[in-house]
């Protein structure tokens, strides 16, 4: 089937330590089974610095140390999802930030199988294609050229 309606794109998911040594295979075998192509992957522990940076958008919230804690105290899977719609597919999959009203609007997200409560909750997603290309060259940093990002087509920003 071909889609005509959107082009490739990419997004940054995220394996989080809570979930990575129960849950990975499950994870991944989501992921191929929903038709993303997994273009980068790479398992790597977060040093508190990168975790800093990467959810730096969050510093000023209340839970920011205890996430930044959280990220980075073992490995996390790190992958780049591509296929038409990624972002938003991907985000889907995940479910909402809560796992208590995941269970309810979307039992068979991410969150809502898999995560414990509203910070240990399994998986990240890039919310927009800014913060995808943002997210992908803080963590693949050798990828982070202008060519290879808009390889898909992604050219208008
Ligand atoms: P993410 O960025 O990880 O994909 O998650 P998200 O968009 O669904 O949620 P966001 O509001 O961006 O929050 C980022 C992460 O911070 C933790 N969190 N803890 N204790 C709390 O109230 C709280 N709220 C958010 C979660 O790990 C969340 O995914």
């Amino acid at each position: 089937e071909i889609n005509f309606f959107f082009p490739k794109q990419q997004t940054l998911a995220v394996i989080k330590p809570d979930a990575l040594e129960k849950h990975k295979e499950m994870i991944l075998e989501e992921i191929h089974g929903r038709g993303f192509s997994v273009t980068r992957l790479k398992e790597t522990v977060l040093s508190r610095e990168m975790a800093e940076e990467f959810y730096k958008d969050h510093r000023d919230k209340p839970f920011f140390s205890q996430l930044v804690e959280f990220m980075s105290r073992g490995p996390c899977m790190m992958l780049v999802l591509t296929k038409e719609n990624a972002v938003e597919e991907w985000r889907a999959m995940m479910g909402p930030t809560d796992p208590d009203q995941a269970m309810v609007t979307s039992p068979n997200s991410m969150r809502a199988r898999f995560a414990s409560n509203i910070l240990h909750n399994s998986v990240h997603g890039s919310s927009n294609e800014q913060h995808a290309e943002e997210k992908i060259c803080l963590i693949f940093g050798d990828i982070c050229t202008d060519s290879e990002l808009t390889v898909d087509g992604e050219t208008d920003t």
